[in-house]
Formats: C-alpha cells, sequence, structure tokens
C-alpha cells in the first residue's frame, strides 16, 4: 500500500479547472481533498497567485516514482507551460511524501526526493496538509515533526499568504 500527499497547484490560465483535473484523473485513488487556497507565490519570482491544494491519495499498485509519473502525466494532459524555476506554470503536481504502511518512505534519487525537501518552509502546502489531516508528520532534516508545529514556526506573514477560496474540487 502506497499513500501519497500531493501538492497541486496553478497560476496560469483556468486554474481551478487545472486542479480539477487532477482531481479526475486520479478518481479511485483519492481519499482527500483539501479547501483551495489562493496563495502568493513563493520563491522571489514576479507572478500571478496561485491556486493550491492537497490531496492524499493510495493505490496499492502505485510506489513513490509511480506517483511521480502520474503527476507528470497529469502536467502533460493539462499542457503544461512551465517558464522558469519556481516561475509561473499551467499546472504543477509535486509528491511531497509517501508511504508504504506505517514507513515514511525516503528518496535520493535525481529526480526525486522524499520527503520534498522544501514543503516545510511553504505555507501554500502545509495549510492544505493540515485541513485534511490535522495529525500529519513530515521529516526534516531527518526528524520527525508534526505539520502543525512546522507551520508555526513560519513567519505569519507566509501564512497569511494562504487564504481560503469558494473553489470546490470534488
Ligand atoms: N509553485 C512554484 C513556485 N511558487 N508559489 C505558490 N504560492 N504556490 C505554488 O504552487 C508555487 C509557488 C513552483 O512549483
Ligand atoms: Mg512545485
Ligand atoms: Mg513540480
Amino acid at each position: 500500500m502506497t499513500v501519497a500527499v500531493l501538492s497541486i497547484g496553478s497560476n496560469l490560465g483556468d486554474r481551478a479547472a487545472r486542479l480539477r483535473s487532477v482531481v479526475d484523473g486520479l478518481d479511485g485513488a483519492v481519499r482527500a481533498v483539501s479547501p483551495v487556497y489562493e496563495t502568493e507565490p513563493w520563491g522571489g519570482v514576479e507572478q500571478g497567485p496561485f491556486l493550491n491544494a492537497v490531496l492524499l491519495v493510495d493505490d496499492p499498485a502505485i510506489d513513490a516514482h509511480g506517483w511521480l509519473r502520474r503527476g507528470r502525466e497529469l502536467e502533460e494532459a493539462a499542457e503544461r507551460v512551465r517558464v522558469r524555476r519556481w516561475g509561473p506554470r499551467t499546472l504543477d503536481v509535486d509528491v511531497i511524501a509517501c508511504r508504504d504502511g506505517d514507513r515514511e518512505i525516503v528518496c535520493d534519487d535525481p529526480d526525486l526526493t522524499l520527503p520534498h525537501p522544501r514543503a516545510h518552509l511553504r505555507a501554500f502546502v502545509l495549510v492544505p496538509w493540515l485541513a485534511v489531516d490535522p495529525d500529519a508528520t513530515l521529516t526534516v532534516d531527518g526528524v520527525r515533526r508534526r505539520v502543525a508545529d512546522l507551520l508555526a514556526a513560519l513567519d505569519p506573514a507566509e501564512r497569511a499568504g494562504v487564504r481560503p477560496t469558494d473553489v470546490v474540487l470534488s
């Protein structure tokens, strides 16, 4: 059994439709869909606001690399536009963490680092994740931390940049 936490985001075109395409595309594997937040761009590139959400997905037949592949397929189906690193995109699907039963999967491949090395710095990941799993934990530098504590440790301005919307994905 692999359960994955996916962060999805869009800031180009019909942002809500892009996020919906992921929920529809993963269909039977989706266990939880967070509320959708409008978020200030993270990473220092000047660009429009994102819509972000987090999905919890579960499929016994898909491992961590399989989730990465599924995410990329969905990005391509959304005619992925990605001009530059941390810049605007039609759809981004990031694997944040993955577990096999009780075991958290650690991966240091060139194309996949798990847990995601910057997730703990991103309110646009932590806020929606906490909304669907209040007890969530994330390993940061080898230490298992509560997502609620990681969020509390962020700059208040980061948290204020993540605002709930009325957009519904499922
Ligand atoms: N994705 C990025 C860069 N910056 N900022 C927000 N708020 N949300 C994102 O999904 C995001 C970002 C590149 O993956
Ligand atoms: Mg990303
Ligand atoms: Mg990505």
